[in-house]
């Protein structure tokens, strides 16, 4: 069983994180604090496309593991064997990066009523940064897979509890062949240690979960991991079968070896009984104004609000934005990089008056899901989204409602700011 107690050493862990990144992140509320969790600090991360790593959020539950890069490998396991050097990583395979929007499926879970346990997120566990690595199929063809097969990956972090839990993830092989890769950096810079390092996976555009850092061994396997399927002691299943997966109160999700669809709203519309957080779901919040001092509008009366949207493996279609506290919406535009996995920036000319406004954004993928308006009563479960809401669920994963995220901003006349004087 995992452990339910206090983490004597997050104290520690976060206070040197907090301080390393200089402000740009802070403390989160874990009510149960066993987490060393960081997130961004203002929302004008959110108007941004790069994420710097000093904005960039923590999220991890057992003690940064003591790595070194010189003397790390990574085991191969299951249907594949071998072990492998940084160096190796580094010189047999080509090097590539991507963007990818990493982002903890327990963002939003503070706007839960009521409360549900563990880390209470707003939206500020939501970054975007560049990994440098090696792409999991040039490594794993080398070691002579050579198709997904319907195939698993899982991935294991080097992280160790005090409890009995291994930290292990699966995704799809045919994930993995797609864009996944072995990163050793972040933004250009040698990966930080709590990010991971020396090495750690990045799956793009899917919840931060799955992006095993201070990866320490990767299996190919029939079945996603389950009880058992490790060969070392320990509980193996905890963060894939029951940390992580949606659903109502009072509910001990099963086991699955495998899973029909990994997109994480399709599994929530009914496909996988207690879905799993994989891909991401739609999302967006607005940056600028950041709700924290008056803004006083341009010459021609109008205040530039821009934000970031997401959608995991979707593009995102639309993002629309309310000055109204949701009564009418209006579509902003979208601009800069599009990176499949990364958020796209969006930007709004709002003709303010004077005056308290609640700002709202919400975006729609590509498959024409929007955002739900608010997160539901928990007795809703799936009913919810048929009402425009989001299921209120017992781990608080995966909540993409717009309302909770409203930034309330106060606009100042012209006159008042006193620009003329
Ligand atoms: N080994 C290991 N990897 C982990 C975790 C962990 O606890 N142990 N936490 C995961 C979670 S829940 C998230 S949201 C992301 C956060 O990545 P970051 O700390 O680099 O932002 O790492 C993931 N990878
Ligand atoms: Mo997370």
């Amino acid at each position: 069983m995992v452990t339910e107690r206090p983490r004597e050493s997050r104290r520690g862990e976060i206070d040197a994180i907090v301080e390393r990144k200089a402000g740009g992140v802070t403390e989160t509320r874990d009510a149960a604090e066993k987490y060393t969790v960081v997130g961004a600090a203002s929302r004008r991360t959110f108007a941004n496309w790069v994420t710097p790593i000093a904005e960039h959020f923590v999220c991890h539950r057992n003690d940064m593991p003591d790595t070194d890069a010189d003397s790390w490998t990574v085991s191969l396991a299951g249907e594949v064997d071998g072990e492998l050097a940084m160096a190796d990583l580094r010189e047999e395979h080509p090097t590539v990066a991507v963007a990818h929007t990493m982002v903890c499926a327990g963002n939003g879970r503070g706007h839960h009523r009521p409360e549900t346990g563990s880390v209470q997120w707003g939206f500020e566990a939501a970054g975007t940064a560049f990994w440098t690595g090696a792409p999991l199929e040039s490594i794993l063809r080398a070691h002579g897979v050579t198709a997904p097969d319907g195939k698993w990956l899982t991935a294991v972090g080097g992280d160790r509890s005090d409890g009995e839990d291994v930290f292990a993830r699966s995704i799809p092989l045919a994930k993995a062949f797609d864009d996944c890769i072995l990163a050793w950096e972040m933004n250009g810079r040698a990966l930080p240690r709590e990010h991971g390092y020396p090495v750690r996976l990045i799956v793009p555009g899917w919840y931060g979960v799955n992006s095993v850092k201070w990866v320490e061994e990767l299996r190919v396997a029939d079945s996603m991991v389950v009880e058992g399927s490790l060969d070392r002691p320990g509980e193996h299943a905890f963060w894939q079968q029951r940390a992580y997966r949606i659903h109502p109160a009072g509910i001990e999700p099963a086991s699955n070896e495998t899973v029909e669809t990994v997109d994480t709203w399709a599994q929530l519309d009914g496909a996988v009984e207690h879905p799993y957080a994989f891909d991401a779901t739609v999302m967006s919040v607005i940056g600028r104004p950041d709700g924290e001092s008056p803004v006083t509008p341009r010459l021609d009366g109008t205040i530039d609000v821009r934000g970031v949207a997401w959608a995991g493996d979707d593009a995102v279609e639309r993002v629309e934005v309310s000055t109204d506290a949701g009564e009418s919406w209006d579509d902003a535009t979208l601009f800069g990089p599009e990176y499949a996995g990364a958020w796209r920036l969006f930007r709004y000319e709002w003709d303010a008056e004077p005056g308290r406004h609640a700002l709202l954004s919400r975006a729609t993928d590509e498959r024409g899901r929007r955002q739900p308006s608010r997160i539901s009563e928990p007795e809703a479960w799936r009913d919810a989204l048929e009402a425009d809401e989001f299921p209120w669920n017992e781990g608080g994963y995966a909540a993409n409602a717009c309302e909770p995220n409203a930034v309330t901003v106060d606009v100042r006349s012209r006159d008042e700011e006193g620009s003329f004087g």
